[in-house]
């Protein structure tokens, strides 16, 4: 729907849990922007990490409280922020779908770093708790609540696996013979490379199990790398600006190199740089949710998935792409990770551009935007924590200890 379909008869009252997050507030800001209401749920755990690894979003960004008033007086809109945390404050979260009946709750209020969940056990154990909870939490308040909510959640391409399938990973479902002859399109297996991508896993069940048992309506949207900083929204004032993760645990691999590029720091590629990923530029990622929300499942209908990515690249393409841009070294580390060293990828993404999405694509001018950022903030940079910190097993923190 457009701006003029909303002045009608399509404003939606929606809850964002996550809503201060790197995709979370952006996505909150366009859909407020777009002329929905909007209230956020974010219970600021996000916050609390950073604190914990003595770390800090690159920008700097302001508290939940400040950034729903500069949004206020600078656009004259309203967003209401709730401080709940969505995997332990069930009957807080029922109380509030009953009061606020929203059309459409998009879930992003997750741990959604798989270094961090590949840490320690406590890290682990926690990402589990908390997303596994929290996801079944949001299903079980939505029927408790007795209100007919569009769940919308962030799932992550990471589910299909990397290197595993051949051919094109379709949308969620495949078609398979299973033994004894009879044709069946199920939820595609599940390839997790992290306990958080795990955790994506499961919450795939969940869903496929809630909207059969209570014919919940359901979206998961299968999204890619996120890159980029801010959006026409978050620029309009600096007290607005979206978090910039750098660090080894939270930065994702563009931004990442967009940072180091601009600090002058050799890029650091894990293993031979021959993984391949689905990319998404955090703009498309509010307007994929718009659409997402304008094009709920009916009532009864199988949980809904898209693959929420623009396009896919090798790691080793893009740093050559930063490289040539900013004139730094390209460093291959050993990998952190337990992950195939090379893998091919293909991925459809027809039904976001069916419905009108035309992607935006790893760009020059866009990566300017990032570098503007970072040369802005870089003073808030600390070093010491561009290094990867986590490792996947006993052998790659052997291997990875030379880094130190
Ligand atoms: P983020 O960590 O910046 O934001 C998540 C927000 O959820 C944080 O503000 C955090 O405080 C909040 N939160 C976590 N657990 C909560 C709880 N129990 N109760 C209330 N709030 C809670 O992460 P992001 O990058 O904005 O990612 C958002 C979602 O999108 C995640 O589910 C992630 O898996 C998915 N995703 C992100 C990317 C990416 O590249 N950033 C890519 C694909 C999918
Ligand atoms: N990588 C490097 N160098 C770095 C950082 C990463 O080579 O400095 C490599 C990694 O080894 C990996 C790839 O780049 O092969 C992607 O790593 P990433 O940290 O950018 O992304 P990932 O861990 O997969 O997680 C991110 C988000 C997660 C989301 C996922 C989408 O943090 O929430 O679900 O992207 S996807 O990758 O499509 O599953």
């Amino acid at each position: 729907a457009t701006a003029a379909d909303i002045n009608g008869t399509d404003k939606k009252k929606i809850i964002i849990l996550g809503g201060d997050g790197f995709c979370g507030w952006p996505t909150s800001l366009y859909l407020s922007d777009q002329g929905h209401d909007v209230v956020i749920v974010d219970n600021l755990s996000r916050r609390n990490i950073d604190t914990e690894m003595g770390c800090d979003s690159l920008t700097p960004i302001q508290s939940p409280d400040v950034r729903v008033k500069a949004w206020k007086e600078v656009t004259g809109k309203e967003i209401k922020f709730v401080n709940l945390n969505v995997a332990k404050e069930y009957d807080l979260l029922v109380q509030l779908i009953k009061e606020e009946k929203p059309d459409s709750i998009v879930h992003f209020a997750e741990q959604r770093a798989a270094p961090y969940s590949m840490k320690t056990s406590k890290t682990k154990r926690y990402t589990v708790d908390n997303n596994v909870s929290g996801s079944n939490n949001l299903c079980c308040a939505v029927i408790d609540a007795e209100v007919d909510a569009h769940i919308v959640h962030l799932g992550t391409m990471g589910v299909y696996g990397y290197g595993t399938s051949g051919g094109e990973i379709p949308e969620g479902y495949i078609d398979v013979i299973l033994p004894g002859g009879r044709e069946a399109n199920i939820l595609h297996p599940a390839y997790p490379g992290s306990v958080y991508h795990a955790t994506k896993c499961l919450d795939a069940l969940l869903f496929q199990f809630y909207q059969k048992n209570d014919q919940l309506r359901i979206t998961d949207l299968h999204q890619g790398i996120v890159w980029g900083t801010n959006t026409p929204q978050t620029i309009k004032d600096e007290r607005l600006i979206n978090r910039f993760d750098y660090d080894g645990d939270y930065g994702t691999v563009l931004n990442r190199f967009l940072m180091q590029g601009a600090m002058g720091v050799p890029l650091t590629v894990y293993g031979t740089g021959g993984q391949t990923r689905g990319f998404i530029h955090i703009t498309d990622t509010a307007r994929c949710i718009e659409i997402a929300i304008n094009n709920p499942p009916k009532t009864g209908e199988r949980v809904e998935i898209f693959n929420q990515i623009a396009e896919t690249r090798r790691v080793r393409d893009v740093a050559k792409l930063v490289a040539e841009q900013t004139n730094v070294e390209v460093n291959l580390l050993p990998n952190p990770r337990q992950e195939a060293a090379e893998n091919e990828l293909d991925v459809s993404n027809r039904k976001f551009c069916n419905l009108g999405l035309n992607p935006i694509t790893l760009d020059a001018a866009l990566f300017d935007e990032v570098t503007e950022v970072v040369n802005k903030y870089k003073h808030r940079c600390d070093p010491t924590k561009i290094l990867p910190a986590s490792f996947w097993n006993k052998k790659r923190a052997e291997e990875c200890a030379s880094l130190d």
